[in-house]
């Protein structure tokens, strides 16, 4: 059975999205394309109710159970909102939501169009890390990805974020503004493993450094951090 659990109260962000959404993910610690959905709500200040499946009881319910029904792919993240109304993919959900809370997309078109390069880039490197991470021969891939396309990742992204006018203003991709490209990008770093011991390992990158540091100091994200409901 899967645990489900509520976090937060609810809120005028809420009212916002069209009341407290329920969120269907892996039993994942804090991590992968469910928590950057929960890391909206939480920045906001929105409730969620957070629906965790246990990896060996996901097949199933992808097969035939509850996953199949909601989603046509069978993937989580899946959010369920009061209304009945069912949401798919993670990227388009935070778009969607960054649309309802008229935030974390950006003003100008420019804004709004390098807060997607941004999360492309991330889209791609979210897909190249889960296959080394979750491989059947991890002790040789992930060092490998670490070495090679995580590195290229991070080279890049860097670059990106120091010449682009919007984003040397820092600390967010836009400048002052969060967007959700932000949140994408803390994510990954997370999940990575990036942002802990004092982002020693993110030492060559002081731009991408700068950006976590300022996610995670966002009142209520540092709240979460801090707090039991933060798993790791
Ligand atoms: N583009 C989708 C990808 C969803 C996806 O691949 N989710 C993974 C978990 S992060 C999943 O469902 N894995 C289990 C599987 O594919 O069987 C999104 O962003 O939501």
């Amino acid at each position: 059975m899967p645990t489900t659990k509520i976090f937060g109260t609810e809120s005028a962000a809420n009212k916002a999205i069209g009341g407290i959404p329920t969120i269907h993910y892996f039993d994942f610690l804090s991590r992968g394309r469910g928590q950057v959905v929960r890391l909206m709500l939480i920045d906001a200040g929105a409730a969620y109710k957070d629906v965790r499946y246990s990896f060996d009881e996901y097949p199933e319910q992808k097969q035939t159970g509850v996953i199949a029904k909601m989603n046509p792919t069978g993937n989580v993240p899946i959010v369920e909102m009061p209304d009945g109304k069912i949401l798919t993919q993670s990227y388009p959900i935070l778009r969607h939501w960054s649309r309802l809370f008229g935030a974390y997309d950006g003003k100008t078109e420019e804004e709004k169009y390098f807060a997607d390069v941004i999360c492309d880039i991330v889209i791609d490197w979210r897909t190249l890390f889960l296959a080394a991470f979750f491989s059947a021969n991890k002790a040789e891939d992930y060092p490998k990805h670490k070495s090679g396309k995580r590195k290229h990742f991070l080279d890049a992204l860097e670059r990106h974020l120091k010449s682009n006018d919007l984003s040397s203003r820092g600390p967010f991709v836009i400048g002052k503004e969060i967007t959700y490209a932000d949140l994408v990008l803390f994510q990954i770093m997370h999940d990575e493993e990036l942002t802990r011991d004092g982002k020693k390992e993110l030492q060559n990158y002081p731009r991408l450094a700068q950006l976590a540091s300022a996610v995670e100091g966002r009142p209520n994200v540092k709240a979460f951090l801090e707090s039991d409901a933060y798993l790791g």
